[in-house]
């Protein structure tokens, strides 16, 4: 199945927010300019933001005809314009060059975060690299058992110390373990926090500096994962884990649990950083590098 057709089935929600109101306005047959106006609405109630949806409607009236719309010429602009307004958060991502590349996945509680670094194991394990798990959630109990689990379903094997351990010893052992055995990528889970909470935050920092002290640079990828169903809130989210961190990366999870997929749209705009992955389910394969073109794709048709 192409991508777009599996992102298309996971964006189910969202499109139905986007084209389900559009259908009504549509075959209503009214003018160009009311149907714009009415889809700037639309836009705006599915969380793409006040500037993208003015953005794309302006982008509309310059593409179509000033009389009546055909829904099909409608939505291949739309398609467009969403593609075009997301290109440059696609970028075609490969593993650090080095051995091993070492990347931080971070994000608020219960964002995706142990989740997506199975994912992405199963993805890089697929490309034939060697992936080792470094279980440094140290604070939930059951998140140490959770990455163990996922591991064995994703085929990498995991380092885990006991609960309540230190999160920079266990990167310390799984960077040395890793190097030890030629490991291609160690993805490190951490524990979910709030970007308010201070002293935590500095623990990121403090797992970072334990990387840089090991490695002499900082861990090769900085991923922030954020949940689509809180929508325009990640930006706020997005820029405290920018500051304490430096962010290099997105991965963007449960877009099939929210009707807000659009609000990738503004996420992107104010943010500037690179989208690596979308999620769009529990499954370890429900999981792709993002592409612009198809999620504009899957935004809009089915
Ligand atoms: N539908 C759906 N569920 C997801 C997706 N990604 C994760 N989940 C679910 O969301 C819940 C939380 O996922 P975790 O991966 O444990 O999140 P986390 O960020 O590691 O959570 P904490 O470690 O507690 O901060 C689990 O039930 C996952 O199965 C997704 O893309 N789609
Ligand atoms: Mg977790």
């Amino acid at each position: 199945m192409a991508l777009w057709q599996r992102l298309s089935r996971g964006l189910a929600r969202t499109r139905e927010s986007l084209l389900g109101p559009l259908q009504s306005t549509l075959s209503a047959r009214t003018s160009t300019p009311e149907v714009l106006d009415e889809l700037e609405e639309i836009l705006i109630s599915a969380d793409v933001g006040v500037d993208a949806a003015a953005e794309i409607v302006a982008g509309l009236k310059e593409r179509l005809d000033k009389g009546h719309l055909e829904r099909e010429e409608l939505e291949r602009a739309l398609e467009d314009i969403i593609a075009e307004l997301l290109a440059g958060a696609e970028v075609s991502w490969s593993p650090p060059p080095h051995r091993p590349g070492v990347i931080l996945f971070v994000g608020v509680n219960g964002s995706g975060k142990t989740t997506t670094v199975a994912k992405v194991a199963r993805l890089l394990k697929k490309e034939g690299r060697s992936v080792l798990l470094a279980a440094a959630d140290t604070f939930r109990a059951a998140a140490i058992e959770q990455l163990a689990e996922l591991g064995e379903e994703a085929g990498a094997e995991v380092i885990a110390h006991r609960a309540g351990a230190d999160p920079g010893a266990v990167v310390h052992d799984a960077l040395a373990h890793a190097k030890s055995k030629g490991y291609d990528c160690v993805l490190v889970d951490t524990a979910g926090r709030l970007q308010t909470k201070r002293p935590l935050m500095e623990e990121l920092g403090k797992v970072r500096r334990v990387v840089e002290k090991v490695y002499g640079r900082a861990p090769d990828e900085r991923v922030l994962v954020i949940d689509a169903t809180v929508g325009q809130n990640a930006i706020s989210q997005a820029k405290l884990f920018n500051e304490a961190i430096g962010v290099t990366g997105l991965a963007v999870a449960k877009l099939d649990g929210t009707a807000k997929g659009g609000a990738v749209i503004p996420i992107w705009q104010a943010l500037r950083i690179p989208i690596l992955w979308v999620g769009f389910g529990k499954g370890l394969d429900d999981l792709e590098p993002f592409c612009a073109r198809a999620f504009a794709r899957a935004l809009i048709r089915r």
